[in-house]
């Protein structure tokens, strides 16, 4: 487990008690296991829910019609809408029937599985996995995106910008040996939504639809998504090939407050706040309200550090679009506003998890409810 400087938590504002500050390594070890203590709680109480409410059939309409017809036919009307009501419609068995709840629940119970995994919880790297799995779409050539998981492939596995994200599949596939009737890619995002809303975040309505490749040679091709040695222009041609605008691009990057960089994936080293296992604002409170200064890396690149804390870090291209006046004022925004960050990640995130996927227009909506709440 990598240690944080406690003593630096002061710069971090309180928070409610629902979702509290990880002070320390110990600190967070006591907030893990008082989530863990909250969902066991939860779980006894409220139990599992079904998922879709079967819609309303075929046996509503017959019996209508059937009435309708039968309607002028005196004493038979009684006695053949009485046999129509109890007769047996067999229900067969589609995607729609897919218990999207209990793999919600499954998925939450695993993030804290491993106490001795990064700073306890496997959520940021789901949550990155979501991301690099949706953010490969083009919407001019309306390839890439969450549909199909072509990441399961190489050479897409292989790419760079995947590097650790292994990890993140791994951990799924437990969860795909169970319901192998969900697709990967609708695992995954779902992953993602689930890690941010148990991580403390907002509720992200989801939806189900993607369809799995199951090819190599529908892997995008390396480079679609950011490089974070690059400044705020290649940020922009990056997501604006998306389809995102600037305040998008900032509300996303938010996803920040979540995890850490890690030197044998990226190259980069270190969380970009104290609290990497709770969804907030604290990543904008970060980049506008510190001084950053330069680090050379041990392998010759380099990322900017607290002054402060130099366990915390930014990216080189954070710190190129906070320099930036259009993005900035977002940044600023986000960092006064917690509320608004989470309204505006949500509509963003919710776009880039469905970028390119061929919804047929009937699937549910599903708005799951943490476990922690
Ligand atoms: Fe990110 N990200 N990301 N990111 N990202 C890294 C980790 C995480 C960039 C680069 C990196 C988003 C946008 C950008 C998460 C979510 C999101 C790492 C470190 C790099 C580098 C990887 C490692 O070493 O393990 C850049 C550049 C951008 C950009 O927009 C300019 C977005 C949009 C999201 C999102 O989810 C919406 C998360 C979470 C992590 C932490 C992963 C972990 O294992 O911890």
């Amino acid at each position: 487990m990598n240690s944080i400087s406690s003593s630096l938590l002061k710069n971090i504002s309180s928070r409610t008690a629902s979702r509290p500050i990880v002070a320390s390594t110990s600190a967070l070890s006591a907030n893990v296991s008082r989530v863990g203590a909250v969902r066991a709680s939860l779980m006894h109480q409220r139990g599992y829910t079904s998922s879709a409410t079967p819609k309303k059939g075929s046996s509503g309409r017959l019996a209508f019609l059937t009435l309708a017809t039968l309607g002028g036919i005196g004493g038979y009307y009684y006695t053949s809408a009485q046999a129509i009501k109890t007769k047996t419609i067999p229900v067969t068995t589609t995607k729609k029937d897919i218990d999207y709840e209990r793999i919600y629940k499954e998925i939450a119970e695993m993030l804290d599985e491993n106490p001795d995994y990064d700073d306890g919880s496997y959520g940021p790297v789901l949550v990155r996995l979501a991301w690099h799995a949706s953010g490969t779409y083009d919407k001019e050539t309306k390839t890439g995106g969450s549909n199909g998981a072509t990441m399961r492939f190489e050479p897409e596995s292989a790419h760079a910008a995947n590097n650790g994200l292994a990890i993140a599949r791994d951990l799924l596939e437990k969860i795909h040996q169970k319901y192998p009737e969900i697709s990967y890619g609708d695992l995954w995002t779902l992953a993602g939504v689930c890690a941010i809303q148990e991580l403390g975040g907002p509720t992200i309505p989801w939806r189900p639809g993607r369809q799995d490749a199951f090819e190599a040679k529908s892997c995008t091709p390396d480079g679609r998504l950011p490089d974070a040695t690059k400044k705020e222009d290649h940020i922009r041609d990056i997501f604006y090939r998306m389809g995102f605008n600037d305040q998008e691009i900032v509300a996303l990057t938010g996803a920040h407050a979540l995890g850490r960089c890690h030197p044998e994936r990226s190259g980069f080293d270190g969380p970009w706040q104290e609290a990497p296992t709770i969804f907030s604002n604290e990543y904008f409170k970060a980049i506008s309200g510190r001084k950053w200064i330069k680090k050379t890396l041990p392998h010759g690149g380099w990322q900017w550090v607290d002054e402060n804390n130099t366990d915390v870090m930014m990216l080189p291209a954070e710190i190129s679009m906070y320099n930036d006046k259009e993005f900035k004022k977002y940044f600023d925004l986000y960092a006064k506003d917690e509320q608004k960050f989470f309204e505006d990640f949500t509509a963003a995130f919710v776009k880039l998890l469905e970028l390119g996927v061929p919804f047929k227009g009937d699937e549910k909506v599903y708005r799951f409810k943490a476990t922690t709440a």
